[in-house]
């Protein structure tokens, strides 16, 4: 929690905790009940506010800010005997109040609950929504989602389930990446190659039937032409993955994506 929880931070500080490994615990789950930092910088870099995992093993988490409520994150602690994970919320000036609250769980090697090796974030759930960092109304001129993104999120695969289905959860609510020169705002979603140059989504094999190769990225305004996207490769990830540049996608205010997934049983 931050200091003065339930009230809010304001200023130029850092915070920092140390969760010290113990020989039976391989990764960490954190949920942040709360967390509101100052937004992301034009590059949607978190240069005002930045929260920041740093660990000895395990992939390179990106560093947060903004809006995240409700999010969650998984982390690598390894199998070693000493590999401490240090989280710091480093904030600078006064024009805001930053409040956070976040648990965290310690997960024992070996358990149920432990998340695949290289899932960030993992829902054990045949539907959910799931939604980009800092994910909100929109700001004009600037990009809500951050830049530098590279994770997966891992959904667990249920029990004669064969297929997952994306969608968005409200008509709107999927901008990430462009994959045009200029104003993109009418132009739809974009996949395969087109998303090449700029941010996207990756799901494997995703089309709007679900039938046939498919593309493995998406990106633009929409998902697809109907908001949908089905895939049948296991096992059911999304990757998401930001570059630095946030030229067009500001230009475009995205705000990045709010989708549900939906499970889809196998047919006999
Ligand atoms: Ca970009």
């Amino acid at each position: 929690m931050n200091p003065q929880y339930p009230n809010g931070e304001n200023g130029t500080y850092t915070c920092q905790v140390t969760i010290e490994k113990t020989p039976n615990v391989c990764q960490l789950r954190l949920d942040f009940d709360e967390f509101k930092l100052a937004q992301p910088d034009e590059n949607g870099l978190c240069t005002t506010d930045s929260f920041m995992v740093r660990t000895t093993v395990g992939e390179r988490l990106p560093i947060l800010c903004g809006d995240n409520a409700k999010q969650h994150i998984y982390i690598d602690m390894g199998r070693g005997s000493a590999n401490p994970v240090v989280l710091s919320v480093v904030s600078n000036g006064d024009r805001m109040s930053r409040k956070w609250k976040i648990r965290i769980n310690m997960i024992p090697c070996n358990n149920i609950d432990m998340a695949p090796s290289g899932c960030m974030q993992y829902y054990r759930s045949p539907s959910a929504v799931i939604k980009s960092f800092n994910y909100g109304a929109r700001i004009e001129g600037r990009a809500r989602y951050l830049s530098n993104l590279r994770y997966t999120t891992c959904i667990r695969v249920e029990e004669n389930f064969c297929a997952i289905k994306w969608e968005t959860e409200q008509p709107n609510s999927f901008s990430f990446g462009s994959p045009f020169e200029g104003n993109v705002t009418e132009l739809g979603g974009s996949a395969g190659g087109l998303c090449n140059n700029d941010d996207f989504i990756g799901v494997d094999q995703g089309s709007a039937d679900g039938v046939g190769p498919g593309e493995d990225r998406f990106c633009g305004t929409r998902l697809l032409d109907s908001n949908t996207i089905i895939s049948r490769s296991k096992p059911f990830q999304l990757k998401v993955r930001s570059n630095v540049d946030q030229t067009q996608n500001a230009l475009n205010s995205q705000i990045g994506f709010a989708m549900r997934y939906v499970q889809l049983p196998c047919v006999m």
